[in-house]
């Protein structure tokens, strides 16, 4: 360690000192030319919360408990192996700041995030998006102009009527996104509530949603519910933290009982990866003001980022050779 440096700069090993970016990732202010292989996004939006508001400090939080993964790497002693190490030393990853929030028009807004997802699809870069509530899954998918399958790990159905004109929530971006003539399939994986309705669920299935309930995930095992997926497709993959048990997340206004453990989360998505080509993925649901003093929700939330593009790095660096 040097012990001459005077700023905490890009290479600062303190989880408070710096500014946060992603995992300290470059800031990206020209988005029609992002020199890297993945690229995250924040969308600080929660007009499309119907109860507690507060998830649009979710990404700024996200970003800031990533900080706290110093050393230049992702680590699991699990299998000792060292993830990103190669990507955050070559700036595989940038960051490309917050959609610029127009308050109360979320139309403007959600249009705004799609025509940014565009530009960075069309330059051949994964997209890392950080909510905001649950409502920007569908404007992120819409910006995809190839087929997809689509991966939901949530407490929810998020499937709900579009009524008096309320498009843009959190609890009806799935019906929209399940309409997009590109998405090939639906599968939504942990989904428990019993706040949800009957009607959502049978529209769902109708639909042709792949509806994967926590007991099916403990009898199979959470790396063996992909059966039904086909091999080695493009498949888009969105993450509420609400999929994690209640225990687990205090920062989550909906929170539910009997969820994800980390170690069946973290099987889940190191198996969807192994099988799909994953083109992008979202992060939603942390409620910063509610969460408990150690912020544990947000830091659960970086290390859930952190490992998913960790498995997707790996993978891709397997395939180059
Ligand atoms: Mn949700």
């Amino acid at each position: 360690m040097k012990s001459d440096r005077l700023i905490a700069g890009s290479d600062a090993n303190r989880g408070y000192s710096g500014i946060p970016t992603f995992l300290r990732s470059k800031i990206c202010e020209n988005l029609d030319a992002i020199n890297a292989s993945y690229a995250v996004l924040g969308v600080p939006y929660d007009e499309g919360s119907p109860f507690v508001g507060g998830s649009r400090f979710c990404a700024r939080a996200v970003r800031e408990h990533s900080l706290r993964f110093g050393g230049g790497a992702i680590y699991d002693i699990e299998n000792n192996k060292e993830y990103l190490r190669d990507a955050i030393s070559s700036n595989a990853i940038t960051d490309l700041g917050d959609i610029d929030i127009t308050p109360s028009r979320a139309d403007v807004t959600m249009d705004k995030l799609t025509t940014v997802i565009q530009k960075i699809i069309y330059q051949g870069i994964l997209p890392i998006v950080l909510g905001g509530d649950h409502t920007i899954t569908y404007p992120v998918v819409r910006g995809f102009n190839k087929p997809l399958h689509v991966v939901q790990f949530d407490a929810h159905m998020d499937y709900s009527k579009i009524e008096e004109g309320m498009t843009y929530t959190n609890s009806t971006s799935f019906r929209l996104l399940h309409e997009l003539d590109h998405v090939k399939s639906l599968s939504q994986v942990g989904v428990r509530s019993m706040r949800d309705q009957k009607s959502d669920v049978n529209d769902a299935l109708n639909n042709g949603s792949r509806i994967i309930k926590m007991s099916e995930i403990r009898e199979k095992g959470a790396e063996n519910i992909w059966k039904h997926m086909p091999n080695g497709e493009d498949c888009y993959v969105t993450v509420d933290i609400d999929a994690y048990d209640m225990s687990l997340v205090p920062g989550c206004v909906s929170a539910e009982p009997n969820g994800f453990y980390f170690d069946e989360l973290k099987k889940a998505l190191k198996s969807l990866n192994d099988k799909m080509n994953i083109v992008g993925f979202d992060f939603v649901e942390v409620n910063p003001k509610l969460d408990v003093g150690t912020n544990v929700t947000s830091y659960l939330g970086a290390l859930t980022v952190a490992m998913f593009l960790g498995f997707i790095d790996e993978k891709k660096r397997l395939k180059l050779g």
